[in-house]
């Protein structure tokens, strides 16, 4: 038996890739952020090595995303980032951010977790060039250092399903033999160079597949085994079962599969009954990949020990790359000790793997006192109050009603507002800074946050919007926030996992039984509703969004955590309702991005991701108005489930879609209020007036106009004064404008 994972984190352990990107950036030495980079990777290697890994991933690295390191390797960059003649390093960063006027790829989420990568764009002219430079230098740097790499490369099919096609009528599937050819060269060079085994991913095979697919599929693994001039192929597949894909795979002559039997444990019967496994090795993802907590090595090792007699070789590995988890949880040296004990980031993950390896191989018996799945914070008074939700908890008075009860808060028709955020300036960041540092106390800081609230509440009364907000400057993160004030949730000091880019986020470890002390917004939206007779909107996070961005427990169903939070907020809402808050708005941008993989257990998902938020807002009265923010355009397989939140208003992206989602919404029969953004926030362009008449009279066409809002996009917490202040003054002036034509 041998060890290996499927791939590691890149940002470096204190953010240096992100550090060093930024730099590069600003200045543009580029031979600097080159040095950082070959630093990083030796650091990783060594380390990797020195832990006691048997083989180690190469091509981890990466100085933006996997997905764009693959269109340089094929050489598919799309003609507009070719024609800014810029160097091969800042054409790859132009396809990443935009350069001259001209857009980025998209960037999109990377199956169900938290990263996102960039879409490639393929056309029915594209041809692929290979570029496999990248990659044969690192082998060699790796050399340098004594050890020997598996390259992992994204496989051609997860490829062409993942990109997009820019040609009307055209399937990236189409182009499979050509790239498939390109695969076979690159294949040819890495023999060349000396490499053993090559990594190809297809985590596209744990979606719901064609039998077309399928077909794609053996035809793509026939031709590339057959190749008498290749390394050793493994194909790996994670985040789910890949179910009929399978059998059609192994029956190919390919030499290994890596699988992830943490989130598809029923893979181990099905290993056990394909009599070709026995001739292959098998990469046993036993070690989470992507949730913190240690594994119940007793666990795992009675499962690779049942492995091991039904394949040719075993290796034991990680479900999925560690991109997603941190690196070290050594040096959160200010978690509970109670909480840290249970968990394990990339290294510890690493440290595991290697366990499993020697416990298997020399039959030692590991850690019989080992703390995973062990909970804290148990605590009974929270399960009695989730076993005791009763179905009315869940539904509030008709909407008829509602709507007529909410008629005293005296809104116009086409009522404008903002989504919640506005500019985080360099004030609010400093006095966050210099709060945790202690260079102000408490008292001083509140004040500061006060005396912001009120700018912004004036502010707004001057540009003219009809619901106001309080602005969020007291909060870093919109999960963050809340998981710091609620019990059972810790937060980490350094466990940064790259988001997209040099992007980071340090998602909260929820590790026990939830319950909220004390009220979490109460004070700064009732201090924001005292200065202003209009009305100021109180603003939580959804339960969904609250797991989707953090790590969750994974010792219950996440429905039943999911209420737990929800039962907090429920509180939140009824304290907001109490200090005489008429508007709450409950945000559950991740709604869509928890979205199962497969059709089939979508359906599930959606009633207790719905039943939780509908819990979560449950308690308010029919006079207190309900809103929603949904962020991301593509609703099409929530829609129904938009509809199920049963909110009063929902706040939605479709600016850049030009209100095509109303049209799918008035499909659904969604009659409830709806505001489209009309100003795309993500972009630092203002908005004319006319401009944004034009895109209000396109949502009338499809929306009545009392059942209308007039927003932004999303939340104005990146943007600057200088961009939002005209932006809204222009969104009030065109609504008003319209108004005058109703
Ligand atoms: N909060 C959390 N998770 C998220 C988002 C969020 N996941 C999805 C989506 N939003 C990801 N988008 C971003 C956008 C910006 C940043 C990260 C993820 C970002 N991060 C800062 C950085 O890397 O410099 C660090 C922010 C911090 O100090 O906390 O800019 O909104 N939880
Ligand atoms: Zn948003």
């Amino acid at each position: 038996t041998t060890t290996t994972v499927l791939g590691y984190p890149r940002i470096g352990p204190r953010r240096e890739l992100k550090h060093a990107l930024e730099h590069y950036w600003a200045d543009g030495d580029a031979a600097q952020l080159e040095a950082e980079a070959r630093r990083l990777r030796a650091e990783t290697w060594l380390d990797l090595k020195a832990r006691g890994l048997d083989t180690i991933p190469g091509n981890t690295f990466s100085y933006y995303d996997q997905m764009l390191d693959q269109v340089h390797l094929l050489g598919v960059v799309p003609d507009r980032f070719r024609a800014l003649g810029l160097s091969d390093l800042d054409t790859y960063f132009a396809m990443a951010r935009g350069r001259d006027g001209v857009a980025p790829l998209e960037l999109t989420k990377w199956f169900d977790t938290n990263y996102h990568y960039l879409v490639p764009e393929l056309d029915r002219d594209t041809r692929f060039h290979l570029n496999p430079d990248k990659i044969l230098t690192e082998l060699t740097e790796a050399r340098e250092h004594g050890v020997d790499l598996r390259p992992v490369v994204i496989g051609p099919l997860t490829f062409l399903l993942l990109s997009k096609s820019t040609s009307p009528d055209f399937e990236p599937l189409s182009l499979l033999n050509h790239l498939v050819d390109a695969y076979a060269d690159l294949l040819a060079q890495l023999d060349a160079a000396g490499v053993d085994w090559v990594q190809l991913d297809e985590p596209a095979l744990v979606q719901d597949r064609t039998p077309a697919e399928l077909d794609a599929l053996r035809r793509t693994y026939d031709k590339l085994a057959t190749l008498t001039e290749r390394p050793r192929l493994l194909v790996a597949t994670y985040f789910g079962d890949p179910g009929p894909a399978l059998p059609v795979l192994v029956s190919t002559p390919i030499d290994g599969v890596a699988l992830d039997l943490v989130s598809a444990p029923g893979l181990v019967e099905q290993i056990a009954a394909l009599p070709s496994l026995q001739r292959k090795t098998v990469v046993a993802g036993v070690v989470d990949g992507r949730n913190v907590w240690r594994t119940a090595l007793g666990d795992a090792l009675s499962t690779c020990a049942t492995l091991s007699g039904s394949v040719g070789r075993l290796e034991i590995s990680t479900s999925c790359s560690l991109l997603h988890i941190p690196y070290d949880v050594e040096v959160e040296d200010e978690l509970d000790p109670r909480v840290r004990e249970r968990l394990a980031f990339a290294r510890q993950k690493v440290d595991e793997v290697v366990l499993l390896g020697r416990a298997l191989s020399e039959s030692i018996v590991v850690d019989a006192g080992n703390t995973a799945g062990r909970l804290i914070n148990d605590e009974q008074a929270v399960r009695d109050r989730v076993a005791a939700i009763q179905t009315g908890d869940r539904q509030r008075a008709p909407y008829d009603e509602r709507r007529t009860a909410q008629e005293s808060i005296g809104l116009p028709k086409l009522a404008t507002t903002t989504i919640g955020s506005f500019p985080q300036t360099v004030e609010i960041r400093r006095a966050r800074a210099d709060l945790r540092t202690g260079r102000i106390d408490q008292a001083t800081y509140d004040e500061r946050m006060r005396s912001e609230i009120a700018e912004v509440i004036a502010r707004q009364e001057d540009i003219g919007l009809d619901v106001l907000v309080h602005g969020e400057p007291e909060r870093n993160d919109m999960v963050q926030y809340f998981a710091e004030q609620l019990d059972g949730y810790a937060t980490t000091k350094l466990g940064w996992v790259q988001s997209y880019g040099s992007r980071c986020v340090r998602p909260p470890i929820l590790y026990g039984d939830v319950s909220r002390p004390n009220p979490m917004t109460v004070r700064w939206a009732s201090y924001a509703q005292s200065l202003t007779s209009k009305p100021v909107k109180g603003m939580l996070t959804g339960p969904v969004t609250m797991l989707a961005w953090s790590f969750v427990r994974d010792d219950q169903p996440l429905q039943v955590t999911a209420d737990q939070v929800a039962l907090a907020l429920r509180d939140e809402v009824a304290d907001l309702v109490a200090a005489g808050i008429r508007i709450i708005q409950v945000d559950e941008p991740a709604l869509r991005e928890l979205l199962p993989l497969r059709e089939a257990d979508r359906k599930a998902y959606l009633d207790w991701s719905v039943g939780a938020f509908r819990l979560a807002t449950g308690g308010a009265p029919a006079a207190v108005q309900v809103h929603t923010h949904l962020c991301y355009s593509e609703f099409g397989a929530v829609i129904a489930g938009i509809d199920g939140l049963d909110a009063d208003v929902t706040t939605i992206e479709a600016a850049r879609s030009r209100m095509e989602v109303l049209a799918d919404l008035a499909a659904v029969g969604f009659r409830r209020g709806v505001g489209p953004g009309v100003y795309d926030i993500h972009s630092p362009r203002v908005p004319g007036t006319e401009e944004l008449i034009a895109l209000i009279q396109a949502a009338l066409a499809s929306t009545p106009a009392d059942q209308l809002w007039i927003n932004p996009d999303c939340g104005l917490k990146t943007r600057t004064y200088a961009e939002v202040d005209p932006a809204l003054r222009n969104l009030t002036k065109a609504t008003q404008q319209v108004r005058t034509t109703l």
